[in-house]
């Protein structure tokens, strides 16, 4: 069966996990995390059970060339993950996933990527209408499968904005129309993956006092998105961006994920502070963009005036992964 999942940008980050003793505890973040699920950027996964096997095998295409052995040792045991907890048959799998936007380079690929293939599975093992009623309740188990694949998958099933907090990942009761212009100053693949930053995190000096800082900061964001405040909600991105990055930083080895181009944009929205447009970062160095209007033209002249060069991609708020009908 297929299904679609965009990526989705943190505005509080994980960044940082418990230490797991078991499958089922694997991505549980250090602290709550709260996201805006996109929808332009969209990663499709097909997954057809070909032939029953004595083991889960996968046959992974990604982007329409076969994959490499690491990338499809992960999918296997993600899939052997789901045929476990329905209590199902092994099978050889055919997995075919491809996204529309570039891959490893701060737009979120594996929260779309394990949201997409959570669905695709649950929908190819259980059948579409059990998938599509879990999908539309929010379901406690589709979050924690989506999670152990990667943490912030769960918080791409669903959409606008989540919540994940421990095994828990919630759509909150808000409308907002918000848009994500993505400054895209570089499409290189980050140097360290997100997995191993998550893993330095607590060696950083900053780290407690971050955790100690966060839930003043949740509140205060979700505060200003219940009252869609752009004006105190932009500052409170900016901060916790810059906090990630600053823990990132400081970690042993430090993890930078920022470049020169990254830091003179920073300075410059330092400087200008009149603007209805806010940035946060992900775990690389381009810009998320986030705001109510269009902002392409704002961004040129801070571009020029940086002498920085980027690709935008402009997206905005998104509802959550879903089952793609028959034949799409
Ligand atoms: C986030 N990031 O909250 C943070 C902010 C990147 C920066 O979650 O090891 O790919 O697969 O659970 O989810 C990226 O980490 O890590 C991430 P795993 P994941 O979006």
């Amino acid at each position: 069966m297929k299904a679609e999942a965009s990526p989705n940008i943190a505005f509080i980050k994980y960044w940082g996990k418990l230490p797991a003793k078991s499958d089922a505890e694997r991505n549980l973040g250090a602290n709550p995390s709260l996201s805006l699920t996109l929808s332009r950027a969209k990663t499709t996964t097909l997954v057809e059970a070909v032939k029953a096997a004595e083991s889960v095998e996968v046959e992974l295409e990604l982007n329409g060339k076969p994959a490499s052995e690491g990338d499809e040792l992960k999918v296997r045991a993600h899939i052997q993950r789901i045929v476990t907890q329905f209590g199902a048959e092994p099978q050889r799998f055919r997995v075919q996933t491809a996204n529309n936007f570039p891959t490893g380079v701060g737009i979120a690929s594996s929260a779309s990527g394990f949201a997409a293939l959570t669905v695709a599975a649950a929908g190819e093992i259980l059948g579409r209408d059990k998938t599509e009623k879990m999908l539309r309740e929010d379901s406690p188990l589709l979050v924690e499968l989506a999670r152990r694949g990667s943490g912030s998958a769960c918080r791409s099933l669903a959409g606008p904005f989540v919540k994940w907090e421990g095994r828990v990942a919630q759509r909150m009761n808000i409308d907002w129309p918000l848009r994500d212009t993505i400054l895209i100053l570089t499409k290189d693949h980050k140097s360290v993956p997100s997995s191993e930053g998550h893993t330095r995190a607590p060696t950083s000096p900053h780290f407690e006092a971050r955790q100690k800082r966060l839930p003043a900061r949740l509140a205060a964001v979700e505060a200003a998105l219940a009252a869609r405040d752009l004006g105190r909600l932009g500052p409170l991105l900016e901060e916790e961006a810059l906090d990630m990055h600053e823990v990132a930083g400081t970690t042993m080895p430090p993890t930078d994920y920022l470049l020169p181009e990254t830091r003179k944009l920073l300075k410059l929205f330092a400087e200008s502070r009149q603007r209805d447009f806010y940035f946060t970062l992900d775990a690389g160095p381009n810009f998320h963009i986030i705001s109510e209007k269009p902002v392409t033209k704002d961004l040129e002249r801070f571009l020029d005036k940086a002498g920085v060069k980027a690709e935008t991609w402009e997206d905005s708020w998104g509802r959550g992964a879903t089952l793609l009908p028959e034949g799409a």
